[in-house]
């Protein structure tokens, strides 16, 4: 039997797990993280298992969760410690093999091709690697093995907690027929929807839908989407000087058009995308931006910045200028930020003495947040608005960065129309911007 290479390592109720780690007292009970507690206008960042058996989830309003479950603990987001521990466990993939992408705060992609004489076959390295985790961190992991990184990614999340899913090579398409599509990396709800009204429920539904019925559906994405179905999966596992760009997006719970909500948007957006950048050291040359309207139209339009930033101002004002036009008159799904030319400061000519001045306000401001939590300093303008958190959502993943919308349990959703463009794709080469 022949295994993949690919692995892809996910976190366990991560947030919630160190505070449970951290507070003996909060095992086995259920933990809310996220905002200011159930009276918050925020939203959940994870609940822990315990907590999810009471249907509480991640993007959930917290007053939700707390109808749902008056007796669970809620505690805010303390950003700055899972930064840390997110570095220790990317730290120790990276002594089983330099070929790790990381994909979000607490998962990333392994390719495991050059390690087996060392550290033996794929799935030895998968046990490995959890047990270390655990020994060290103590938090679990999730592990899926396979020839792809869709299938591992699939393969991840089906025993979670603590799991580990071994896809043997040539038996993709067979253990992803049964699932329900909505396993399947890149189908959100509305895309789940779209492919009910063809009778498909489960993955290998999809994989034998003729691939011109879907291509009418769902412009290119719809070939891609039959592919995916039956577990191909061609992009490799991108080691971190490959990441091109860093974004956020947010669906709306309602589509709109108030200009008050739309800005505001944008400006949260815009600030998380900043706080990154500075996170990760890099400049953004170019600011993109993506909307898609209530009939899944979906444009992304793109401007060079004068001076190279990390500064949220620069960054939301690019933004606006570039949505303004495109959401006139339309009511609007889906709203997207993306910093890509990144740069490195030291690249830079000298910043102008204002400039400068606004640079030290705000790394004060980033210390208290790595201190407090991301939410203890937010913009007037977002006080109390219930905005994503920068941590929410992640465009820059694989996925996103193939043009694809990415799957899991929040609003999410492929472009109806097909034209929707991969943000984080050198833009510059892609002719519908
Ligand atoms: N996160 C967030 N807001 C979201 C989704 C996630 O703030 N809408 C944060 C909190 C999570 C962390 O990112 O702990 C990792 O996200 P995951 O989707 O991997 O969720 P968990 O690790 O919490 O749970 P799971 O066991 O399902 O992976
Ligand atoms: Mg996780």
């Amino acid at each position: 039997m022949t295994i993949g290479t690919i692995l892809h390592v996910d976190l366990d109720a991560f947030f919630a797990a160190v505070e449970q780690r951290d507070r003996p007292e909060l095992r086995g009970r259920p933990v809310i993280v996220g905002g200011g507690g159930p009276d918050d206008r925020g939203v959940v960042s994870t609940a822990s298992y315990e907590a999810r058996a009471f249907g509480i989830h991640s993007a959930m309003p917290l007053r939700t969760a707390g109808r749902l479950c008056p007796d669970g603990v809620f505690l805010p987001v303390d950003g700055a410690k899972y930064a840390r521990e997110s570095g220790r466990v990317m730290a120790i993939f990276r002594r089983f093999t330099p070929r790790v992408e990381q994909v979000s705060i607490d998962e990333a992609f392994l390719d495991v091709s050059g390690s087996e004489a060392l550290f033996g076959p794929p799935d030895e390295i998968a046990r490995r690697i959890k047990a270390a985790i655990h020994a060290e961190t103590g938090l679990t992991a999730s592990v899926g093995v396979a020839t792809s990184k869709l299938v591992a990614k699939v393969g991840s999340d089906l025993r979670k907690p603590d799991g580990l899913v071994v896809v043997p090579a040539g038996e993709e398409a067979a253990f992803l027929a049964p699932l329900p599509i909505r396993r399947l990396w890149g189908v959100g709800p509305a895309t789940a929807t779209a492919l009910a009204e063809f009778g498909v429920r489960t993955i290998g539904d999809l994989a034998g839908l003729p691939p011109d019925q879907l291509t009418r559906r769902f412009g290119r994405h719809g070939a891609d989407l039959t592919e995916r179905a039956k577990g191909i999966d061609r992009d490799p596992v991108r080691e971190p000087d490959a990441v091109k760009s860093i974004g956020h997006e947010h669906t709306f719970d309602e589509d709109t058009s108030d200009r008050e909500t739309i800005e505001r948007t944008l400006l949260g957006l815009a600030d998380g995308v900043a706080w990154r950048l500075r996170g990760a050291g890099r400049l953004a040359g170019t600011i993109v931006v993506k909307v898609r309207d209530s009939g899944f139209h979906t444009v992304t339009r793109q401007k060079a910045l004068v001076e190279p930033t990390d500064l949220t101002e620069p960054i939301f004002l690019a933004a606006l200028e570039l949505a303004r036009p495109e959401v006139r008159g339309k009511r609007i799904r889906l709203l997207g930020v993306t910093a890509t030319h990144l740069d490195e400061p030291d690249q830079l000519a000298l910043f102008a003495e204002d400039v400068s001045r606004r640079h030290r306000v705000t790394e004060a401001a980033d210390q208290v947040k790595r201190r407090f939590g991301e939410r203890s300093i937010v913009r007037a303008r977002l006080l109390g608005r219930g905005l994503p958190a920068p941590f929410e959502r992640d465009p820059s993943s694989p996925l996103a960065r193939r043009g694809l919308p990415e799957g899991g349990p929040e609003p999410d959703e492929a472009d109806g129309d097909g034209d929707g463009t991969a943000a984080d794709e050198s833009p510059a080469d892609d002719p519908s911007l």
